[in-house]
């Protein structure tokens, strides 16, 4: 199929580029880190969308060389910022199949001089249907080494409490579905209270995503000491923009 052969080309020609959704503390308005978010410029499509490629780069079994692909431009670009400031990527439940998985995104690290305490991966729900002895042995190795995991879209995928402590996750990332709604809707404010003091008493931090006004981030403020992301801080942008808009902040 013509996407599929626009994908492996693509891939050769260098057209996936990291393009990065800051990342913000909502008591001090900080930027903290960059959220890598991929995508295609393919010469005949424009701009594509990782919902569309992404299903198909795991069906061709592309998506570990295209993600090896795009985390050693990100991690280049993030070497360029203050090193404060953390790059998070999103790996698809696929790749921890691989159980050369943790060694090679070692091996990058090593490769390209990238402090492993800077960089956290995020994944979703869909991990705990995969082998989960060979996920927990995968995640060790990159704790061991300092990297942190995030549970990506939390709430929205099957996962049950008692599964949230079947793998040491490092934060959760409440899904943008319950964020939109919480300065109107009161089911979903209280589910983010909930999800924000659920985290506290696992000692998880929490990310919101999707904050798209000031009123919800007044609303998530509230509620203390969390991360949030969205457009009203920043659509995702290019490594160029990205590093101009932190050479502003000086
Ligand atoms: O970029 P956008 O915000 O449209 O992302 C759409 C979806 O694609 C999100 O679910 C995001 O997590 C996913 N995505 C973006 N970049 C990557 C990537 O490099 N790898 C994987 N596996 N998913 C990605
Ligand atoms: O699944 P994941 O959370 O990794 O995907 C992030 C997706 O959400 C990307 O498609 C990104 O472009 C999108 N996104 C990020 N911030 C916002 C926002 O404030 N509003 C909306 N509608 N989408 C957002
Ligand atoms: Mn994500
Ligand atoms: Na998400």
């Amino acid at each position: 199929n013509e996407l599929e052969v626009g994908i492996r080309e693509g891939l050769k020609n260098g057209e996936f580029v990291p393009f990065y959704e800051q990342q913000v503390d909502l008591e001090t308005g900080d930027i903290v880190g960059f959220e890598m978010l991929a995508r295609w410029r393919s010469p005949k499509l424009g701009l594509v969308s990782p919902e569309v490629f992404i299903p198909i780069a795991e069906e061709i079994d592309l998506i570990g060389e295209l993600s090896e692909t795009l985390i050693k431009k990100a991690l280049r670009d993030a070497n360029g910022w203050h090193p404060d400031i953390s790059l998070s990527v999103n790996i698809s439940p696929i790749q921890l199949r691989d159980p050369w998985f943790a060694q090679k995104l070692l091996q990058i690290l090593v490769e390209i001089g990238f402090p492993p305490s800077r960089l956290e991966i995020e994944i979703t729900e869909s991990c705990l249907h995969e082998n989960i002895g060979a996920v927990r042995t995968i995640f060790s190795s990159l704790k061991n080494q300092g990297i942190r995991i995030s549970l990506d879209d939390f709430g929205t995928g099957y996962s049950s409490l008692s599964q949230l402590r079947s793998l040491p996750f490092d934060r959760l990332k409440i899904d943008r579905s319950f964020v939109t709604e919480i300065a109107q809707e009161d089911v979903s404010s209280e589910l983010v209270r909930a999800i924000v003091s659920l985290g506290k008493g696992l000692s998880l931090p929490v990310t919101a995503e999707g904050i798209e006004n000031g009123r919800v981030q007044d609303a998530l403020k509230g509620l203390g000491g969390i991360k949030g992301q969205g457009y009203l801080f920043g659509r995702p942008e290019d490594a160029g923009t990205t590093r101009n808009r932190l050479a502003k902040l000086g």
